[in-house]
């Protein structure tokens, strides 16, 4: 999990770093608080991405290109100006890539979110990608269980007893439903 534009976290900002922190780590991914434009973390990131083959995703501008040409100077991937992409809907990454880090491994450029949510995932199978929902679903009543408006649902159970986080499960809600907020 990569939080880059750390300089410009401040404040209330930071309060919402830290909400996100709080739900991430607990889970087991490693969190990283970065940013592309003063180098802060990128040393970490560094260390995390070597001899491995590593994909960044994520909403178009949050600065994907932009770390990766933190990472390696060397590439000069374009990077966009958010103000202007959203007038013109245009994404300055295209079409994912693929780049050689100088450390080891390789690190893959995309262009958004959107490919990922648009692949056609079977309504039961969105519960697998979910670390915390994947653990409890054999315990719910139904083996086909949505973890929605069904009965006896170990899911819906745990997160009205605070063990599964309520942005989770609304995230998780929002994939179901395949409601626009991810793309
Ligand atoms: N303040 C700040 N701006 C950043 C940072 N990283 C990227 N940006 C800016 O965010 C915009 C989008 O960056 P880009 O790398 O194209 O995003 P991508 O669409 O995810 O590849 C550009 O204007 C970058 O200069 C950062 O760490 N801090
Ligand atoms: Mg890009
Ligand atoms: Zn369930």
């Amino acid at each position: 999990m990569i939080f880059n534009k750390s300089d410009i976290f401040k404040d209330e900002l930071q309060e919402v770093q830290t909400a996100y922190l709080d739900i991430y780590e607990p889970l087991g991914y490693s969190c990283y608080a970065v940013s592309a434009i003063t180098g802060d973390g990128i040393a970490e990131l560094k260390n995390a991405f070597h001899s491995k083959v590593n994909l960044l995703a994520g909403h178009s501008g949050v600065g994907k290109s932009s770390l990766i040409n933190a990472l390696e100077p060397g590439l000069k991937l374009k990077t966009g100006d958010i103000s202007r992409q959203h007038l013109k809907g245009k994404h300055t990454t295209t079409f994912a890539e693929m780049h050689p880090l100088s450390t080891g491994g390789y690190i893959i450029d995309t262009p958004g979110i959107r490919e990922f949510v648009n692949i056609d995932f079977k309504p039961t199978e969105i519960g697998h990608y979910f670390i915390e929902i994947r653990a409890l679903m054999n315990q719910c009543q139904y083996n086909n269980c949505l973890h929605d408006n069904e009965k006896d649902c170990a899911v819906k159970k745990a997160v009205e007893e605070g063990k599964i986080h309520a942005q989770r499960y609304y995230n998780y809600i929002s994939i179901l439903r395949n409601e626009d907020i991810y793309r």
